[in-house]
């Protein structure tokens, strides 16, 4: 396995980086934070997206050490931000992504808890992307894990919603703050057919479990249009704008000042 060889030195070599996509608040149009995704610079076959090499992570247990990468990473980066930035509007949350495999170690929230004392970030400023097949896996643990994570000042997202095979229910089983949407189903938003329907009842339904939506997939105005006459809260997509690396962050945050 070529592949997983490399994979072994690739944060030594420092060819492993965090993306940024932005994450926006539809109500204003004003960047709320964003969603750090890992990429790999790889020596021969150039730039590799995370879904070409996370699984070969998660299945040699690698996914350990790149995720406590990108959790330091990107609690980093949103320090940084927020010295950026003027205090005068709401600070820049970062989201980052979670494997069953980090999940499940005991000492993921000893980690998580090390970092948001090492960063000072206001509470609220991590978010952690969990999927329902990653919570159905065990489901008692994962809510014993979840608690706790929220209770040192971490906010959980339950990520692709609404591609699962019964989704509704987990919104009543666990713990989590934010709900995103994925962007299968944003994709028709606003448009004839179901989707928008179902979009609605998402929305609908977690804001009376007082849960906050991120819509996915955002790429049109039009999409942005109709996710904010459902009053969902953020929409993240290439409309608002795709990853980016640090100095491009830095660069937009620039411009906001
Ligand atoms: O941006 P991209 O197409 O590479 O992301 C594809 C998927 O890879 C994302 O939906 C996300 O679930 C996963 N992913 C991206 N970055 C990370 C990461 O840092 N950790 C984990 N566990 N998954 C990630
Ligand atoms: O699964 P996860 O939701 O964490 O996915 C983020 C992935 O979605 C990344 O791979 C990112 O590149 C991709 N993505 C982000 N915005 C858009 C978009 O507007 N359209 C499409 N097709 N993909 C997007
Ligand atoms: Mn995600
Ligand atoms: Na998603």
């Amino acid at each position: 396995l070529p592949l997983e060889t490399d994979l072994r030195m690739a944060i030594d070599r420092k060819q492993i980086s965090v993306f940024y996509q932005p994450i926006t608040r539809l109500a204003n149009n004003q960047l709320a934070g964003f969603e750090a995704l890992m990429r790999w610079d790889h020596p021969t076959r150039g730039r590799l997206g995370a879904e070409d090499f996370i699984p070969i992570a998660e299945e040699t247990g690698l996914i350990v050490e790149l995720g406590s990468y990108v959790l330091s990473q990107a609690l980093e980066q949103a320090a940084e931000w927020h010295r950026a930035l003027p205090r005068v509007r709401d600070p820049l949350f970062v989201s980052v992504n979670v494997s069953s495999r980090q999940l499940f170690r005991q000492d993921l929230v000893q980690e998580i808890r090390h970092l948001l004392a090492r960063e000072t970030v206001p509470r609220g400023t991590l978010r952690l992307e969990i999927t329902e097949s990653l919570l159905m896996e065990n489901p008692e643990r994962a809510v014993e894990m979840l608690e706790w994570l929220r209770s040192f000042g971490a906010r959980i997202a339950l990520d692709d919603f609404g591609t699962g095979y019964c989704s509704l229910s987990y919104l009543h089983r666990f713990p989590c703050d934010t709900i995103k949407v994925d962007r299968s189903l944003v994709r028709d938003g606003g448009l004839t057919g179901t989707s928008p329907l179902i979009l609605k009842s998402i929305v609908a339904l977690a804001h009376d479990l007082e849960k906050e939506v991120v819509a996915e997939g955002i790429e049109t105005k039009d999409h942005a249009d109709y996710l904010r006459t459902l009053d969902c809260e953020f929409g993240q997509g290439f409309y608002y704008g795709e990853p980016m690396s640090v100095k491009q962050v830095a660069a937009l945050l620039h411009a906001l000042n």
